[in-house]
């Protein structure tokens, strides 16, 4: 018999070879592994600055590092965590690599506008980098003036600098995803048949286009208050600092939108295919994510209870600070009926997704009692914040990222990954979690204050068990990048729908060619079309 030459399908990775080959690409699969590598190794540096904070708090003494160090150790953190990792990592890495084919087009609306967002995030992180290479930068990732502004000794120019870069790379991806929305869309694709990790992203970009240039023009003008002596947030030129803070949170508090957003958008199609049914009132989780944007622009003055701000206002942003909680529920609410008589089936992926509901829970309902103008008054920047905010950043954001990473990773590198291993991650990943982060809600409680480097004797014990937790968490995080590289070797091949999900994703092959598509798909049915109650047939 002759030998047969079968060749290696033609795939967006080995379409093309050489490093030039990714660095000028215009796919916006690759694009979207570039970001998967650099909001990697930025969630990397992050976690190291983290072990560091803990180890210092380990003891109630500061004996480990100055306070001094200790600042510049938390702020890094901060930054690194929040503009690096957070704001970036689904939308960039998983939103990229989806939204075109999941709506049927072959690319994003702006495939160059794609790379240019890449390069300006990497001369933004660059920036960043060289404050921390100088020295770092010790004002907390909030750059609160006059500290800010006047008396802080370290980088605070080039972080800046760094931080209003990286907020282009935000608004050119949100801009492009819009656009992309609404015009790419195959034939028979309506917009109550995107799959509602379209609808998120979708509102995710527009707190991007809305929200990112206000944080820009503040961090500008924090700049030349520094740099020239402007006084915008200086009384004795005229300005005020209170409104640097109002300023900082009108972006910040949506922001936080834009992190845990896109984990929704994942959540809501982990949870349509583990349970193999539609979600329960599509049209109500679409339109809360409008909702959630929405209201998002109008709740920031509750960062401000304490800052002076009068009575009045602080109960006005108090009551609306609840009403984010109606779009909110309404998520968590339609998934669990989603799953009421699903046929589940508990891969690692849905391990995550149930981590997230969870976390996002307890982080939800501890923002209940922050939006309460009086107890908030009392755990204001103390441990308490601290812990509402990892649970929903951290618990939500980081569990809905890690979730989607596995259940797209056999169509982003045609390979499987470990499924023991992965379950035996996800369930390190939420012990450590909560060992972590649960107690700093009672010593928060307490009165521990936060960006503190020592602390009194009585609180040892709560810090003790928070870094036990860390180093577990750690762990968990990094068991998954370990198996990850172990698969893209040595994986099984996935096909093109391991796990027999619905979608214009699971329909191509992994990885997906370069134009996604042979040729336009037509769309005929909605979103999550699963035939209820049906058994998972492998
Ligand atoms: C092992 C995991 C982690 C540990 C032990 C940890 C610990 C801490 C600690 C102790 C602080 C200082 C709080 C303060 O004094 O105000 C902090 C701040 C912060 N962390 Fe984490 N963290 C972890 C992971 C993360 C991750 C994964 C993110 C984001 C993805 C994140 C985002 C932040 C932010 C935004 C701050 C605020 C910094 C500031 O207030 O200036 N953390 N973290
Ligand atoms: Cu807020």
């Amino acid at each position: 018999m002759e030998p047969v030459a079968v060749a290696e399908p033609r795939n967006y990775i080995n379409a093309e070879e050489g490093v030039l080959s990714w660095l000028l690409t215009k796919d916006h699969k690759r694009i979207a592994l570039l970001y998967l590598f650099s909001v990697t190794f930025f969630f990397l540096v992050g976690g190291l600055l983290a072990l560091g904070v803990r180890l210092e708090l380990l003891t109630p003494a500061g004996d480990m590092v100055e306070a001094d160090t200790y600042n510049r150790l938390f702020t890094t953190h901060g930054v690194i965590m929040v503009f690096f990792f957070l704001i970036p990592a689904i939308p960039a890495v998983l939103g990229n690599f989806l939204i075109p084919i999941m709506i049927g087009a072959k690319d994003l609306a702006f495939p160059r506008i794609n790379l240019l967002s890449w390069y300006v995030y990497i001369v933004g992180a660059a920036f960043t980098v060289a404050a921390v290479v100088m020295g770092g930068v010790d004002t907390g990732w909030t750059f609160y003036p006059p500290y800010s502004t006047v008396s802080s000794q370290s980088n605070v120019l080039t972080a800046a600098l760094g931080v209003f870069i990286t907020g282009f790379s935000s608004i050119l991806t949100g801009f492009n995803f819009i656009v992309t929305v609404h015009r790419m869309r195959a034939p028979g694709m309506t917009w109550f048949r995107l799959p509602l990790f379209v609808w998120s992203h979708y509102a995710t970009s527009l707190i991007m286009v809305l929200g990112t240039p206000v944080v820009a023009i503040t961090l500008v003008m924090a700049f030349v208050d520094r740099a020239f002596g402007f006084g915008f947030f200086d009384p004795r030129r005229g300005g005020d600092p209170v409104l640097f803070q109002h300023l900082f949170w009108f972006y910040s508090h949506p922001a936080v939108y834009i992190m845990v957003l896109p984990g929704m958008a994942v959540m809501s199609e982990l949870i349509a295919a583990f349970a193999r049914k539609n979600i329960f009132g599509y049209s109500f989780v679409a339109f809360s994510s409008l909702a959630i944007a929405i209201v998002g622009f109008l709740v920031w003055g509750h960062h401000l209870f304490v800052s002076s701000q009068s009575v009045y206002a602080g109960m006005v942003f108090s009551i609306l600070s609840f009403f984010v909680a109606i779009p909110s529920a309404v998520k968590v609410f339609n998934w669990t009926a989603t799953l009421y008589k699903g046929s589940i089936s508990w891969d690692a992926p849905m391990l995550y997704a149930f981590g997230f509901i969870g976390l996002f829970a307890i982080g939800g309902l501890t923002g209940l009692f922050l939006a309460t103008l009086a107890v908030d008054v009392h755990v204001h920047d103390t441990y308490f914040v601290v812990a509402h905010f990892h649970y929903i950043m951290v618990g939500g954001t980081t569990l809905a990222y890690l979730g989607g990473l596995h259940y797209w990773f056999p169509k982003m590198f045609g390979k499987m990954y470990p499924e023991s291993w992965a379950r035996f991650a996800a369930l390190v990943t939420f012990v450590g979690f909560n060992l972590t982060f649960f107690p700093q809600f009672i010593v928060g409680y307490q009165g521990m204050p936060r960006r503190y480097y020592s602390y009194v004797d009585e609180y040892q014990v709560w810090n003790v068990l928070s870094t036990a937790g860390a180093t577990i968490l750690g762990a968990g995080y990094m068991i998954p990048m370990v198996y990850f590289a172990w698969a893209l070797k040595y994986g099984r091949d996935a096909g093109p729908n391991p796990w027999g999900a619905k979608g214009l994703e699971w329909t191509i092959p992994s990885p997906p060619p370069t134009a996604n598509f042979d040729e336009t798909p037509v769309v005929t049915e909605g979103a999550y079309a699963y035939t209820e109650g049906r058994l998972k047939v492998v």
